[in-house]
């Protein structure tokens, strides 16, 4: 499933994030950066231990929620990981569509400025974080296209959604959205 945006474009898949081969993959970390389960569990399972002896040396205070940060990719086929903080679900009145927002806008920018052309993401905040998938995944469609749109880059950005129901919310929410794409 592809929505082209200019000369950029979103791809839905369903799978494993940690089989990409895109130029960077994100994490749906914590803000304190310590690992953890689901799609934290993996990357760093899969990745080795480089990936966290970097992100320690170099980010020590962590991240903030809505915000992302930048390591190498280990074993792992990316060249980045980008490690995203996405907010814990409190049943939207505590800015978290704007903190989701702002989690997968920083991740885009991290990758332009590293300069790659294809980024993968999981769908943040929807497994240990609670965030419903219906309404994250609208934030996210959005947030991305917005940024696609301003900028052209990077050329790919493919969400890869865990099972089919996940793939079901996307698919469902882009094609609400792609009818009023910019
Ligand atoms: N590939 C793609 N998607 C996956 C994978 C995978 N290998 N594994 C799980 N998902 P989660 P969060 C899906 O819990 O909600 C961790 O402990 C999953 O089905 O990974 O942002 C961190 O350390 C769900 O739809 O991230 C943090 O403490 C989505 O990815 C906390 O969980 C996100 O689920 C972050 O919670």
């Amino acid at each position: 499933m592809r929505w082209q945006i200019g000369t950029a474009a979103i791809e839905l898949h369903q799978g494993d994030i940690t089989d990409e081969q895109t130029d960077a993959i994100v994490n749906a970390a914590n803000a304190e950066l310590a690992g953890g389960g689901g799609v934290d569990g993996a990357i760093h399972r899969r990745g080795g231990p480089a990936i966290m002896a970097e992100t320690r040396q170099r980010y020590p205070q962590g991240c903030p929620t809505g915000s992302a940060v930048i390591s190498a990719a280990g074993k792992l086929a990316a060249r980045h990981v980008i490690h995203a903080v996405g907010p814990v679900w409190q049943g939207g009145t505590r800015q978290e569509a704007e903190r989701l927002a702002g989690a997968y806008r920083r991740s885009l920018q991290l990758a332009v400025e590293h300069d790659c052309a294809s980024i993968a993401f999981p769908s943040l905040s929807t497994g240990a974080y609670g965030y419903p998938i219906d309404q994250a995944s609208r934030v996210a469609l959005t947030a991305v296209r917005d940024f696609l749109t301003e900028h052209q880059r990077p050329e790919l950005v493919r969400f890869v959604l865990f099972g089919p129901a996940a793939f079901g919310e996307f698919l469902a929410a882009m094609n609400e959205l792609s009818g009023t794409a910019a």
